[in-house]
């Protein structure tokens, strides 16, 4: 196991050590970064796990898979370990340097495919002849403004019969609910250890970076990009994942 798999999220506990004041993916956040989503996003390793049982469904022979915004790998990882098809390319993609040269040197019991390791920004990174895209917790970082026509670049890259996975954090239009999902969510936190202080620091720290939409949004979005259809397969409190079709 890598010192990565062990080492705990402390980023936000002690008050005298102040990480930079907007939330980046840098060398301390790659370090701790499994213990960190895992213990902070309600149904991780589910829509991790569920990303290679759809990859084991959809990937079509000879086609591209690719994994945008992909941290560590770990829904890469998960695709390569269920597709049974042959000639398929992984495409794994991230800006954050520290993020791909960890991500590069996971070892993997299982390399009958290939995962090509890219440090790029996903505004920039051509998608084509791809049966499946996933965005995992990625486009709630993307500036809203250029949300729309990332969506539109990875749909005309798609293959007919291919999807796209795209899981984020939602926010509610109620406002009841919305105090409920958020509450729940920082029940979560604290069921994992996170201390109060460590759960607001957190929330300031991503206030500008992370900022999500609703899930009428996001369909309403996917539809103007082209999608087909777009169903929800998973929710747990505020975070949810889609299957869009071409
Ligand atoms: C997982 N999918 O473990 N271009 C490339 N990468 C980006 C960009 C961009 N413009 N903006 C943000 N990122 C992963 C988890 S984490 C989610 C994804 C989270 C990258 C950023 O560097 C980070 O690694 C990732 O998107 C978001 O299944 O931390 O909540």
């Amino acid at each position: 196991m890598l010192m990565s798999e062990r080492s705990i999220d402390d980023l936000y506990r002690d008050p005298e050590q102040l990480p930079a004041e907007d939330f980046v993916f840098d060398r301390q956040v790659a370090r701790v970064f499994p213990d960190m989503i895992r213990r902070s996003v309600p149904g991780y390793a589910t829509v991790v796990n569920m990303t290679g049982v759809l990859a084991g469904v959809w990937v079509q022979n000879g086609s591209n898979c690719y994994d945008l915004g992909c941290s560590l790998g770990a829904s890469a990882l998960s695709m390569a370990a269920a597709i049974d098809v042959p000639s398929v390319r992984i495409l794994a993609i991230d800006n954050s340097a520290e993020m791909i040269e960890r991500a590069r040197r996971i070892p993997r019991d299982d390399d009958r495919i290939a995962i090509e390791w890219c440090c790029a920004d996903i505004m920039e990174v051509g998608i084509v002849n791809a049966s499946m895209v996933v965005l995992n917790y990625t486009l709630q970082f993307i500036p809203l403004h250029l949300r729309l026509e990332l969506l539109r670049r990875i749909r005309a890259g798609m293959r007919p019969g291919a999807i796209l996975v795209l899981s984020e954090k939602v926010r509610f239009p109620d406002a009841t609910e919305e105090r409920l999902q958020n509450e729940m969510h920082h029940a979560f936190k604290r069921a994992n250890g996170y201390n109060e202080l460590e759960i607001s620091r957190k929330r300031s720290a991503l206030e500008r970076v992370l900022l999500p939409e609703s899930i009428a949004q996001h369909r309403e979005r996917l539809a103007s990009a082209g999608f087909s259809r777009c169903d929800l397969w998973f929710r747990c409190f505020n975070f949810v994942s889609m299957v869009a079709r071409v």
